[in-house]
Formats: C-alpha cells, structure tokens, sequence
C-alpha cells in the first residue's frame, strides 16, 4: 500500500470513529481502513470515552485488545453502530469478504442500528463488478461452484495454489471468488447464492448501508 492510499484510509477511518459517542457499543470491521477507526478509536478510549466493541474477525478482535478497546458480543448487546471497509461500494450496497471475514461481518454489520462504510475513492463503482467472495463449507466446495457456474459465474477457491493451503475462515471454511462480470441485479444474485446448500455467507451486501465515509486529499466526502 504506498503512503496516500494508507492517508486516504486514515482520514476514512477517523472520521467514522468521530461518530462514535459515550457508552456506545460499535460493530469493529476487518481490513486495513476499519483498522484505521479502530486505531483512532483506541486514542479517544485513552482519552476517556467509555465504548466497547464487538469484533468481526481474529484480526480485528486482536487490534482492539491492542488499542484497549474492551470487548462485548451480540449475545450481551446491539451495535449502536458498526464501522467497516469493503471491497466495492455502489450506491448503499458492498461487495466485502477480501478478509475472509464477511460472515461475521455481515451478522455483526446488519444488527448494528447504523452501519458506516470506510473506503478510499478506489473501491467507488457505478456498478459492481467486483468477483463476490463465497464462504462455503469445505465438502460443499465442488456442488457450490457447479451451481455458481450455473448462475453465469467463475468460481476459483481463493489461495488454492498456496503451499500451506488455502484460505480458511474464522470459522473453519473456504473461500470461493465468483466472478459475475457486472452485476446488474444484486438483490436477486444475492438471494441465489443464500439459496446455495452449503454457502455458509456471500459478500453482496445489498442496501444495507446509512453512511458511506470516503477518503480524498481533500478530507472525507460523505455519502448516504
Ligand atoms: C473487510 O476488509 C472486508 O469485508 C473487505 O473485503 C476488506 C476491505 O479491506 P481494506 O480496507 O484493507 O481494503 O472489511
């Protein structure tokens, strides 16, 4: 990442923290620009705002541990707020799961009573073509992607080729990139692939954003 792309995700990130206000309980997102809220979050925690934070992945449960955000979980309460990144953002609706982490993502983002999306001008598309992440049990792996072919798409198991093996969520399952090419209707493409047996979770997630945080060398532009 060269150094004013990780600006334009510092100014995305704090900006959402900004919004953050005493007592409050926040959804913690995955990726580097949610890490840039959680690290600007952790500062106003040092100067006295009393928050705790419900983390989406390992990754961002253990930055905020780190940051000395203390943690809850949706079994002790509702996000006032979450604060994630994505992958592509069109309108209100994402394309998410570049971490692996969009299952619980998408449970923590959708309880939250306002979701805030951080992205740098990168990740703005008029429509999205970007491949849809798939969370698939591992048996479920080869049906998934004969039925995803079915449905027009590409499938590739993410990290198949690495030597220690492939991505492995969380929660102990796989990844399938499904290239759609554009993607003309995302509420019906997502209700195909929750349809799948075997998916545990896609990355569409259709109209479910308040506030969009971007980050320019101008400041951040908000969109709603
Ligand atoms: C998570 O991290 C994902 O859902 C999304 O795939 C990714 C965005 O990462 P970054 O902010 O590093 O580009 O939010």
């Amino acid at each position: 990442m060269t150094e004013d792309e990780s600006a334009l995700k510092r100014t995305a990130g704090e900006s959402a923290a900004e919004l953050v206000t005493d007592g409050m309980a926040i959804g913690l997102g995955t990726g580097s620009t949610a890490a840039q809220a959680i690290r600007a979050l952790g500062e106003r925690v040092d100067n006295g705002l009393s928050v705790r934070g419900i983390p989406t992945s390992f990754q961002s449960r253990e930055l905020a541990r780190e940051h000395g955000i203390p943690l809850t979980s949706l079994d002790e309460t509702t996000p006032d707020l979450a604060i994630d990144g994505a992958d592509q953002v069109s309108g209100a609706t994402l394309v998410k799961g570049g971490g692996a982490a969009h299952a619980r993502e998408k449970v923590v983002d959708t309880a939250a009573e306002r979701l805030v999306i951080v992205v740098d001008p990168s990740k703005t598309a008029e429509t999205l073509d970007h491949p849809v992440p798939v969370e698939v049990l591992p048996d479920a792996r080869s049906t998934v992607a004969t039925q995803v072919r079915d449905l027009g798409g590409d499938s590739v198991l993410r990290d198949a080729e690495r030597k220690d093996g492939p991505v492995v969520t969380d929660n102990g399952n796989l990844v399938l990139d499904c290239d759609f090419g554009k993607i003309s209707d995302s509420g019906a493409l997502a209700a195909d692939l929750s349809r799948l047996p075997g998916v545990v979770e896609h990355g569409l997630f259709v109209d479910c954003t308040d506030e969009i945080h971007i980050g320019t060398a101008d400041g951040v532009r908000v969109e709603r």
